[in-house]
């Protein structure tokens, strides 16, 4: 069950990548989850490339399992840190908020596997041209940098717009996610809040808490003028970010406000001022679990899924 085209692709038991969350997804998040059958990913985040490079080393010394390395593609180090996935032979690479096209053509020669993340139909379509190997449709419930458009809607438009496979991200917490998922015509799953929420995640323990106290609606979107709308635990920072936006604060202003504040809430548990990105299916979490547990209640669970939507439809 579930060994598809993306298993194959990336030599892996479960079609299910774990997100590249900057600060979040340390070697040990990816190597727990490439043990677990999934794909695990180190989020370079802003990371210098010495420090990526260590990551790597790292991740290699805790499972003989595939990962991957997420490059965020607004880091001021995005070259670099290329070049360390290039030299250390890295398996995969997705990319986040930005387009990668330039990059791929290096990656490709050395047969590292890209999958860029996109929150748009228009970016697949001219990414698919340039000899992707996947391709991660990001709906809005997910958690820091967003698109605009839901899940629901994106996944079946991507699916319907290019010929590599899908994998579905954002709003996907748990088996009847992943269904939902493959019903909407991806071949696999990105999930990064639940992974986040793990005993093997080494963010503090105050992020780690502060996703099992969410809701629903304890997630919201700021920094939409800006053009880097992020999603985050409504708190004392989002209160403050929304009032300089109301008074019309520049866009510089306004990422001042920001700086660093990822660090603040996972490195140094500053849950209040800090930006805790995270999606909305934290509301789904109710306590830290380790990450064989969550993987493995989530493909145990599919065929329960399955039985119960036959009975439906
Ligand atoms: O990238 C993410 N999630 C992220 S990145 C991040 S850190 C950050 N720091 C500063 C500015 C922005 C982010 C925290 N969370 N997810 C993947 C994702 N990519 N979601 C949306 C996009 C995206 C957006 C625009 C991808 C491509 C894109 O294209 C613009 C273009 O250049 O065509």
């Amino acid at each position: 069950m579930l060994n598809n085209k993306i298993c194959q692709l990336l030599n892996i038991k479960y079609p299910i990548l774990q997100g590249g969350m900057a600060w979040v997804a340390t070697a040990e998040l990816a190597a727990a989850v490439s043990n677990a059958g999934g794909l695990g990913l180190i989020g370079a985040g802003h990371m210098p490339p010495d420090a990526l490079k260590a990551e790597i080393t790292k991740a290699k010394s805790m499972t003989n399992k595939p990962f991957g390395v997420n490059i965020m593609l607004k880091s001021p180090f995005v070259k670099e840190v290329m070049q360390v996935v290039i030299d250390e032979r890295v398996a995969v690479v997705t990319t986040g908020a930005g387009n990668p096209g330039e990059y791929i053509p290096a990656l490709k020669e050395i047969g590292t596997k890209v999958i860029p993340v996109v929150a748009s139909v228009a970016l697949a379509k001219r990414l698919e041209r340039v000899g992707i190997d996947a391709i991660i449709a990001e709906g809005m419930e997910s958690g820091g940098h967003v698109g605009e458009v839901t899940t629901m809607a994106l996944v079946p438009l991507v699916v319907d717009a290019v010929s590599v496979p899908v994998i579905a991200a954002g709003g996907i917490g748990d088996a009847r996610g992943v269904v939902a998922a493959l019903a909407l015509g991806a071949q696999g799953v990105q999930m990064g809040t639940v992974f986040a929420a793990t005993t093997e995640c080494t963010a503090h323990p105050n992020y780690k808490a502060a996703i099992v106290k969410c809701k629903e609606r304890s997630t919201v979107v700021t920094g939409a003028i800006t053009g880097h709308p992020v999603r985050v635990i409504a708190n004392k920072l989002t209160r403050d970010f929304t009032e300089l936006e109301k008074i019309g604060a520049s866009t510089d202003e306004l990422e001042r406000l920001g700086a660093g504040k990822l660090k603040a809430a996972v490195r140094d548990g500053d849950v209040e001022y800090g930006s805790v990105m995270i999606g909305q299916v934290a509301g789904m979490v109710t306590a830290i679990r380790s990450v064989p547990e969550v993987m493995q209640d989530i493909v145990q669970q599919i065929p329960g899924v399955l039985a119960e939507l036959s009975r439906k439809v």
